[in-house]
């Protein structure tokens, strides 16, 4: 199809000397590295939100975008339309994975029921253009947070009622995911959070939140829907408190209301940054506890402490997400989904290809300089290196807890001042950038 952006033919690979804006310099989404293709490593996958419902509104304007598949009065129209542009859009860019909210693809119509018709109506186009185009979806999800009735929270609202619609999108959402083959679906907690303690029970909210989750892990199981479920973190924005806000947050809810078997995270690289860490900590924090699903690739800016959803352009953190991706064995459901808005002075069709583009090189770059780091095992040696006391007698003893502080004493007694080593981090940060 070449109706809604009639000036982009496919975006081919032309190499790192090609001079070509509309061209990939380092992403050939057939080439091996280490033993998977990479477009089977980096799983790119187009958000609908930002990509084709998003005009650069800004809390000082409205959107200053204007774009040829909404030209239409008739929301369903428009919807129409823009599926068929999104789907010319993810085949001219050549990326295997899609995502969308319920409301992104389908408007809200006056009550649920005529809501979920015209979801269906849409659903089914999209079943076939997936089936064409040979695109698949990462994962689906359900807005809960921009309507008027979701302004105190989905699962967490201080009414069951508006629980109950929740639940009832949730549901719909879920099935229309499982009807299109979704690998995924995604939890972010909206406006799941509070702005004050004055008119908050937290601890009800979330025991509510937690039910509303199992409630969907049933219906998981009933429907024999078999994505992945993610909960998404963020720590802020919406609400000044979201109740999910960090990985480790999430982890101990998990936990806490025994969750952990049906529930991994998609690990938001601004909402990494929002929470004063960084992009990798949240990674490593996943690997290590197992609990890495997805990614929603993206970026912020240093300067402001808001969610700018950024296109990813800095190679040094490609390289490191890649570096913890790879070593924690790398996606098997999940895949990066650009969750990416354009500046709203980036008003053309062709800025949207251009910002995937980039984001798609700087990724492929992070994925061959990871594999490189991996090969050269330099790091994982400095780290063995470092922890080698762990691995004497000694150390094993106390990892296998055969000792207690009455021999930990003794020893200290006997032997004396411990030896310090160098961290060496200065030295590794070089080696580091030898392999950007
Ligand atoms: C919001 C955000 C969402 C989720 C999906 O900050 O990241 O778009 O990714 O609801
Ligand atoms: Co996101």
């Amino acid at each position: 199809m070449n109706k809604f952006f009639p000036k982009i033919k496919n975006i081919k690979f032309e190499g790192p000397d090609s001079k070509n804006p509309l061209a990939f310099k380092h992403y050939k989404a057939n080439q091996k590295i280490m033993g998977k293709t990479m477009a089977e490593h980096l799983r790119f996958g187009v958000c609908y939100w930002h990509t084709f419902k998003g005009l650069g509104s800004d809390p000082f304007g409205p959107g200053t975008i204007i774009r040829n598949y909404n030209a239409s009065n008739d929301p369903m129209q428009v919807a129409e339309d823009t599926l068929h542009a999104a789907f010319e859009f993810f085949t001219k860019l050549g990326v295997n994975f899609w995502c969308f909210h319920d409301r992104d693809i389908a408007p809200e119509a006056d009550t649920l029921a005529e809501t979920n018709k015209r979801l269906d109506k849409i659903v089914k186009m999209a079943k076939q253009l997936q089936k064409d185009s040979g695109v698949n979806l990462l994962w689906g999800t359900t807005n809960a947070f921009s309507h008027r009735r979701f302004l105190a929270g989905a699962g967490t609202n201080p009414s069951p009622q508006v629980f109950a619609y929740a639940a009832s999108q949730i549901k719909k959402a879920m099935e229309v995911t499982k009807e299109l083959g979704g690998q995924g679906y995604v939890f972010w907690g909206g406006r799941e959070g509070y702005e004050t303690l004055l008119n908050t029970d937290m601890g009800r909210e979330l025991d509510h939140l937690a039910a509303l989750l199992h409630m969907a892990v049933d219906y998981k199981k009933k429907i024999r829907f078999k994505g992945q479920f993610y909960i998404e973190p963020k720590p802020k924005e919406p609400t000044k408190h979201q109740y999910d806000s960090d990985a480790g947050n999430c982890f101990a809810f998990l936990q806490k209301y025994d969750l952990l078997d049906d529930f991994k995270l998609n690990i938001e690289a601004n909402h990494a940054t929002l929470a004063g860490h960084s992009f990798q900590h949240e990674l490593q924090f996943c690997v290590d506890n197992g609990i890495l699903g997805s990614v929603d690739a993206n970026r912020g800016d240093l300067f402001l402490g808001w969610d700018t959803d950024q296109f990813p352009t800095d190679i040094y953190d490609t390289t490191l997400a890649m570096y913890i991706i790879l070593k924690g064995g790398g996606f098997t459901t999940g895949g990066l989904n650009f969750d990416v808005k354009v500046r709203r002075q980036s008003i053309d069709p062709e800025d949207l290809f251009y910002a995937h583009i980039g984001a798609m090189d700087a990724f492929a770059r992070g994925l061959k300089n990871a594999a490189k780091m991996l090969k050269g095992k330099k790091f994982e040696r400095a780290i063995q290196k470092r922890y080698a006391g762990w691995d004497t007698a000694f150390g094993r003893k106390i990892e296998r807890k055969q000792v207690g502080f009455k021999e930990l004493e003794a020893y200290t007694l006997k032997n004396g001042e411990p030896e310090v080593q160098s961290g060496r981090q200065e030295m590794l940060e070089n080696l580091l950038n030898g392999y950007i």
